[in-house]
């Protein structure tokens, strides 16, 4: 098999045995202080729900104590993470968010 051959050989092995990106989920928790308001402006901000959405969300947080944000890579999810907190740190209100392996 000539050079160009084998590194065809290679990249097609590559590309056929590459394992499908491991997904992690950005969660929002609940606590007693963050305005509703600030929630939902932060589901709109960050994670490109309209309002309706971002209400909906911010709700089942509300009522059920943790909810679902989105579906990431490990690198976007962890930048959503210290995006939202660093929001939630300079506007002074306890939001946490966090990520969790899917
Ligand atoms: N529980 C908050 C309140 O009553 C609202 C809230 C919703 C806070 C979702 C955090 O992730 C959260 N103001």
């Amino acid at each position: 098999m000539n050079t160009e051959n084998q590194q065809e050989a290679v990249l097609e092995t590559e590309a056929i045995q590459a394992e499908p990106p491991h997904l992690y989920k950005v969660l929002l928790l609940n606590d007693d202080y963050t305005p509703m308001d600030f929630v939902i402006h932060v589901l709109q901000r960050f994670f490109a729900m309209n309002r309706e959405r971002a209400t909906e969300i911010m709700l089942k947080v509300h009522y059920e104590g943790r909810g679902v944000c989105g579906l990431f890579s490990r690198d976007v999810a962890a930048t959503k993470v210290e995006q939202v907190s660093g929001f939630a740190r300079q506007h002074q209100h306890p939001l946490a968010c966090v990520m969790e392996k899917d």
